[in-house]
């Protein structure tokens, strides 16, 4: 990839100015980039290097946050399409926000990162009760549940990541399904997440994505 795309891509995101980062991947397609260099060598690593500044300080980059993660999410969308043999989806994750949280931002900056990063993704959106987390992650064969929490009771509230365990245990279905979590309380505080019996947790979309990999890695052994 030419570094000239890559800076007018990184530049464009930055200035949080969608249309420019559009304009700038129909150039590459233009210039003969294929769909598979413009998802990993423009937008993953565009988001990447953004994550890493996010993750110094979060709200001083929100706006760049989200943007680069809807544009991720629909480039990579677009590139698959083009594709003459799209590979396998990387996974299918159902994420949501735990009952009684409405805080919707980090969970959909999480739900652009993981489609940007070729997993299938169901955002069931805000206020979701454990059992239609546990219906959709069956209905769609899904291998992974994501809970986004802000709040310490959301964390910990029963009908939050611990109402989704429940029912996989009552339902027989912890080989088949994962749990991971995330929110501001638990990159407050990481060991949140044995206290909310989660499989794992991530602080970011793009770890997100690594974690959950590897989650679903674990299930096909
Ligand atoms: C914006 C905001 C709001 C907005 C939300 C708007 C929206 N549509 O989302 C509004 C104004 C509605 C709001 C309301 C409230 N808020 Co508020 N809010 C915030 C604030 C300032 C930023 C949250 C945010 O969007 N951050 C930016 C995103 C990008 O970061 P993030 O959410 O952490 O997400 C990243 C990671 O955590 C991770 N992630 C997120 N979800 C998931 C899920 C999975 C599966 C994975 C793997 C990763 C992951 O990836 C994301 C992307 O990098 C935080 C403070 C903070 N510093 O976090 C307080 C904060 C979360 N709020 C707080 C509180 C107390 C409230 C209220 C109770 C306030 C009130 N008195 O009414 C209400 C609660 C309403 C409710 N029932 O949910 C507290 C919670 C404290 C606690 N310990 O419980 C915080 C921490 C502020 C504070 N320091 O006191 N809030």
């Amino acid at each position: 990839m030419l570094k000239s795309i890559v800076t007018a891509y990184n530049e464009a995101i930055e200035d949080i100015d969608q249309d420019r980062a559009l304009e700038v991947v129909q150039a590459a397609i233009d210039e003969g980039a294929s769909p598979e260099e413009i998802i990993f060598e423009l937008v993953i690593p565009a988001i990447e290097q953004l994550t890493s500044v996010a993750a110094v300080v979060p709200e001083a980059s929100l706006a760049q946050n989200f943007l680069m993660a809807r544009i991720g999410s629909k480039v990579t969308g677009e590139m698959l399409r083009k594709m003459r043999t799209p590979p396998p989806a990387a996974g299918c994750v159902i994420l949501g926000t735990a009952p009684g949280d409405l805080h919707s931002l980090g969970k959909t900056i999480v739900g652009g990162c993981l489609r940007s990063m070729t997993f299938e993704v169901v955002d069931l959106g805000i206020d979701v009760p454990p059992e239609r987390f546990v219906e959709e992650a069956v209905a769609r064969n899904a291998q992974v549940i994501g809970v986004s929490a802000m709040m310490a009771h959301t964390a910990l509230g029963e009908n939050g990541c611990l109402g989704v365990r429940r029912i996989l245990k009552e339902r027989g279905l912890e080989g088949r399904i994962k749990i991971v979590v995330g929110g501001a309380i638990y990159r407050y505080n990481p060991s949140l997440c044995q206290e909310a019996q989660a499989d794992s947790w991530a602080p970011d979309g793009m770890a997100a994505g690594k974690v959950i990999g590897e989650l679903i890695k674990g299930l096909k052994r």
